[in-house]
């Protein structure tokens, strides 16, 4: 089987795109897609009404939201245990992905967007979502290292290293 991700090349398409490796699963990214075109489309607008990216398409309707369809991935193969196998690993799994999209992407994203023009530039603001960020640094210097991907076969797979953070 093979799914198809609607999308730019961008790291909300990537977490599905990472979780499909790690568990064996072939997911594509639709050819020809042009943002602001392609996900405004009447086509697209029936995989996410809101027109946002990443959607993906499977055998039994529609998903969108990044994490998501990150996490339908990672539940695809019942033998992989990539979300986990207890409801302690389920737990901790899904601590760290509301940490990573509440506490560093926000921050992240807040702090960066007025810097590239695309929201309001607010000094005070700027200086709050930076120290947001630096709280979050030490937390992610002590998580535990993942092992690489079985295949690095993909056109998006991160050749050269041994380990990934989580
Ligand atoms: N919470 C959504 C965010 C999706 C999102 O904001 N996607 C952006 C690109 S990274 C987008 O499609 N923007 C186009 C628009 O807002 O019209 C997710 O994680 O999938």
């Amino acid at each position: 089987m093979v799914l198809i991700i609607h999308s730019e090349l961008n790291k909300n398409v990537c977490k599905a795109l990472i979780a499909a490796e790690y568990v064996g699963v072939e997911v594509k990214m639709a050819e020809n897609f042009q943002m602001g075109k392609s996900n405004k489309s009447p086509e697209f607008l029936k995989l996410n009404p809101l027109g946002k990216v990443p959607a993906l398409e499977t055998p039994e309707g529609p998903i969108f939201e990044s994490n998501a369809i990150a996490r339908y991935v990672a539940r695809l193969k019942p033998e992989n245990t990539l979300f986990g196998s207890s409801p302690i690993e389920y737990g901790q799994i899904e601590q760290w992905i509301d940490f990573s999209a509440l506490e560093l992407d926000a921050n992240m994203r807040a702090w960066v967007f007025p810097r590239l023009g695309y929201a309001t530039y607010i000094k005070s603001a700027e200086e709050s979502y930076i120290s947001g960020v630096k709280r979050v640094g030490p937390t992610i210097s002590h998580t535990p290292l993942l092992p690489s991907p079985p295949s690095p076969s993909s056109p998006y797979s991160f050749s050269g290293s041994t380990t990934t953070h989580l």
